[in-house]
């Protein structure tokens, strides 16, 4: 799909309403689209600089996987509708999970670990923190979501971005992505699908807990084998 055709996608709505679709437009949809790539990736080398360094001084990649997306026009149009703001540019902003990054980690403590070690750095800004790990969302949804600010430098401007971070356990996420599949997206509240993806998602957290029983105590005998010596 080229430029244009993404933006009369994202404009579908304000164009059959009757506004002229024009080129100041499309030039304005495309900077604020790269703005949200460029802070991906300021967050994204972050993620990749804390994992690098980890993985260097103790023997574990707490970072399993890192994956980034940016929301296509369709979806973004989408969700500003469901929000009840205008289909227009200037009110993109508005949105703050265009530019979304996916953090899968090994155990439950790397979660926050890597969330702690990445809120400290001094040129990021926290907006908004929801804890579905310690609050997990009715149907069993588990996640660390943060909306983060952060300033990305362009050749003559410094401007400040929106990127949501999402925290999951590999667990967690397999979770979440056979859910999305089966009914997040189209809204199947069908009892039986739901109590069963339900339960699921209690014996995935069992599961989580365990591993994570279990690295504490392997963590444990390495530091008495460590003093021993
Ligand atoms: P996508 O396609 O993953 O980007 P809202 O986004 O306005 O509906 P809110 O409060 O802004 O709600 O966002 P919230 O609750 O922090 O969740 C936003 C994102 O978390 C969703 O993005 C999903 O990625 C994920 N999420 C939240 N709840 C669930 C859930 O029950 N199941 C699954 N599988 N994922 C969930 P999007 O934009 O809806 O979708």
């Amino acid at each position: 799909m080229d430029q244009q055709q993404m933006l009369s996608e994202f404009l579908k709505e304000g164009i059959r309403e009757g506004k002229t679709f024009d080129f100041e437009r499309l030039s304005n949809f495309n900077h604020l689209m790269m703005c949200y790539r460029c802070a991906m990736l300021e967050v994204k080398t972050k993620l990749d600089v804390l994992n690098e360094e980890l993985s260097q001084y103790h023997d574990e990649n707490p970072i399993e996987d890192i994956k980034c997306r940016l929301k296509t026009p369709l979806s973004i149009a989408d969700k500003m509708k469901r929000k009840n703001y205008a289909v227009e540019v200037q009110n993109m902003e508005k949105l703050t999970d265009i530019a979304g990054i996916r953090v899968i980690c090994s155990f439950l403590d790397d979660i926050y670990m890597i969330r702690d070690y990445l809120v400290k750095q001094d040129d990021i800004k926290v907006l908004e923190e929801k804890d579905y790990i310690k609050n997990p969302k009715l149907n069993g949804y588990r996640s660390l979501h943060l909306i983060l600010q952060v300033p990305i430098f362009l050749s003559n401007e410094k401007k400040y971005m929106a990127v949501e971070v999402q925290f999951r356990t590999i667990a967690m996420d397999f979770w979440a992505s056979s859910e999305h599949k089966l009914t997040y997206k189209h809204g199947d509240k069908d009892k039986e699908v739901v109590g069963a993806l339900e339960k699921c998602a209690e014996a995935i957290n069992l599961v989580d807990m365990a591993m994570q029983e279990i690295k504490d105590k392997v963590q444990e005998k390495k530091e008495t084998v460590d003093i021993d010596d």
